[in-house]
C-alpha cells in the first residue's frame, strides 16, 4: 500500500467511499488553484462556452460564472501532471491494484450564490465498462462547508441496484426517478465536507448527488475517474480524448475481466455531451 490503511481499504470495500482530510499538500494545491486563476481569468473574453471552458447560462463577462473544466488533463500542464503522476494516482493504485487506467477528469465548479444542484445518479451508467471496478477521485480545491454543495453519497449504495437513468417512460434523464429514488436509503446520506486540499473517493455504483451552492463563495472540485487495468468502456464516449483509455500504472493485462451484472446503457451522445448540469437539464449545449 502507498496511502491507505488496511482500515480504509476494508471501509472503501463496504460502504463505496472515502473521505480522505488534507490529504493533497499545500504546494500541489497552490498549483491546481494558479491553473484554476487562468481558466477564470480567461473565462472574461468569453461570452459562452468554449472547449476548454463551460459556463453557466447566466456567464458574463464582467461577471464569470463558469461551471465545468472538461477534460482538465488535456488543458493545462499542471492538470495533465496531477491527473496523470500525482498523490491520487497512489490512492488509486491502492484502491485497484498495480494496473490503473485514466478514463477522464474535470472540475466542476459550482459557481458561488446558486451553482448549480447535481441530482441523484450513479455514474457508470454515462460510462459503462466492462467491469464495476472504476472509481471517481475528487479533490476541494478550496474549503468545503456544509452550505458549499459537499458531494453527498448513500454508504453501501454501490452494492445495490443500479438504476436506469430514466423518466418513467423510459428517457434518458441522467438522475434516478422518483419512484426508484424511493427505494435508495437518502436518510443515510452523509456529506463529504472538508478544508481544502481533502479527497472523496466514490465508486462508480455509488449513489451521490450534490445540492445548489447556497454560499457566496464557489466551490471547485477536481474529478479524476480510473480504472483498473483490466477495465474497458464499451461506449466511444471518450474516444478522441487525450490519455483516455491510457495506463497511468502497471501495465496492459493479458486479459480483461467482465462482470456478469448487466449495466443500463446510456443513449449515444453522438459527440455532444458536455456536462452532468447540461444532460440533467436537457440544455443543448
Ligand atoms: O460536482 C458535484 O457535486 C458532483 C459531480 C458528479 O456527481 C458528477 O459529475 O458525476
Amino acid at each position: 500500500m502507498h496511502v491507505l490503511s488496511e482500515e480504509e481499504l476494508s471501509f472503501y470495500e463496504r460502504h463505496g467511499y472515502l473521505m480522505l482530510d488534507r490529504f493533497i499538500a499545500s504546494d500541489w494545491l497552490e498549483r491546481l488553484n494558479d491553473a484554476v486563476e487562468e481558466f477564470i481569468e480567461e473565462s472574461r473574453h468569453l461570452d459562452q462556452s468554449n472547449a476548454s471552458i463551460l459556463v453557466e447560462p447566466s456567464h458574463t463577462r464582467s461577471t464569470p460564472r463558469l461551471r465545468r473544466i472538461p477534460h482538465t488533463v488535456m488543458h493545462h500542464p499542471e492538470f495533465e501532471a496531477f491527473g496523470l503522476c500525482g498523490p491520487i494516482v497512489d490512492l488509486a493504485e491502492d484502491l485497484l491494484g498495480p494496473n490503473v487506467r485514466f478514463h477522464h477528469s474535470k472540475l466542476n465548479f459550482k459557481w458561488g450564490d446558486g451553482g448549480e444542484e447535481v441530482k441523484w445518479h450513479q455514474d457508470i451508467q454515462f460510462w459503462p465498462h466492462t467491469n464495476y471496478s472504476p472509481l471517481t477521485i475528487g479533490v476541494y480545491l478550496h474549503d468545503v462547508t456544509e452550505h458549499m454543495a459537499p458531494m453527498g453519497v448513500v454508504p453501501g449504495s454501490h452494492k445495490r441496484s443500479l438504476y436506469n437513468l430514466a423518466d418513467p417512460e423510459g428517457n434518458w434523464t441522467g438522475f434516478i426517478n422518483d419512484a426508484d429514488l424511493a427505494t435508495v436509503n437518502l436518510k443515510d446520506v452523509v456529506w463529504l465536507k472538508g478544508p481544502a486540499g481533502s479527497v472523496t473517493v466514490h465508486s462508480c455504483r455509488m449513489v451521490h448527488g450534490s445540492a445548489p451552492n447556497i454560499s457566496p463563495e464557489m466551490r471547485p472540485l477536481l474529478l479524476h475517474t480510473y480504472s483498473a487495468g483490466d477495465a474497458k468502456p464499451i461506449t466511444n464516449l471518450m474516444d478522441g480524448i487525450a490519455f483516455s483509455g491510457e495506463l497511468v500504472r502497471g501495465e496492459e493485462p493479458s486479459a480483461y475481466r467482465y462482470d456478469d451484472e448487466p449495466c443500463p446503457m446510456p443513449p449515444d451522445f453522438k459527440g455532444s455531451y458536455s456536462s452532468i448540469f447540461a444532460v440533467q437539464k436537457t440544455e443543448a449545449e
